[in-house]
């Protein structure tokens, strides 16, 4: 694991991101102290190379401070009226509230989101059940190939299988130690960070794994069905 020096530096680069993203890191240039064009930050971010090797910020993205409220129709926020549902083909569907979630076992990690409208937000601490954790207790069937996150008022994300069990996506309560906003979809909202954020449903009630293919909400409206950020997969 990092030594002290490591995660000094790793919060150090954190606070310049997320000041970078506000428009407020400062500079020390010839004498003077002048603000850090966004330009000129964004720029940089799209040199630095994250640890699979793939550009910080992928083409055509800007960094932003905090996550935007891009729409939707709520679910209720209250952790009381959650459930998920993890069922399709599976040997073990099975239906669990809130503290049975968690119970699950959690995990926090760093990640960064892109939403297809340009703006990304990086180094964001989410924390929450990996999906593929969900899917070990559902026991997949062989023919289990994409995993269709779905939402209150028949919201659905379609992902392959074998995105949804790399360990980055999980089904999160918490971003940045803080329950999300109604807006945002609490109580529960899924995670994919390596695709466009609308593969992220807020407000979850489910996981279906299907055997063929559901494009849902978004890719039936004109997105990728696919939507890797680096790709510029953006419209289908
Ligand atoms: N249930 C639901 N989830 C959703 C959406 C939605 O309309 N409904 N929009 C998606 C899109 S397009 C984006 S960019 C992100 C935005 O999340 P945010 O509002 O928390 O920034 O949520 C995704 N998840
Ligand atoms: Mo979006």
């Amino acid at each position: 694991m990092t030594n002290n020096k490591g995660y000094q530096r790793k919060l150090e680069r954190r606070e310049f991101i997320r000041k970078a993203a506000a428009g407020t890191l400062i500079m020390a240039v010839g004498g003077g102290m002048y603000p850090l064009a966004a330009e000129t930050v964004n720029q940089q971010l799209q040199n630095e190379l994250r640890s699979d090797g793939k550009i910080r910020l992928p083409p055509g993205q800007r960094a932003v401070e905090g996550l935007k409220h891009m729409g939707g129709m709520p679910g209720s926020p209250s952790t009381k009226d959650f459930r998920l549902k993890v069922y399709g083909e599976v040997e073990n569907p099975f239906t669990i509230n809130y503290e049975e979630l968690l119970l699950m076992g959690q995990v926090e990690q760093e990640a960064d989101v892109h939403c297809v409208t340009g703006w990304s937000m990086l180094g964001g601490r989410w924390s929450g059940v990996q999906v593929k954790l969900l899917a070990e207790r559902a026991v997949l069937k062989k023919n289990a190939n994409f995993a269709i996150f779905e939402s209150h008022h028949d919201f659905t994300a379609n992902i392959t299988v074998k995105e949804a069990l790399k360990p980055n996506v999980l089904v999160t309560n918490r971003l940045n130690g803080m329950p999300f906003k109604p807006e945002n979809g609490a109580p529960v909202r899924s995670l994919v960070p390596d695709l466009y954020f609308w593969k992220s449903a807020k407000w979850l009630t489910g996981i279906h794994f299907v055997k063929r293919d559901m494009p849902g909400f978004w890719e039936t409206r004109g997105f990728h069905n696919v939507g890797d950020p680096w790709k510029e997969q953006r419209y289908g």
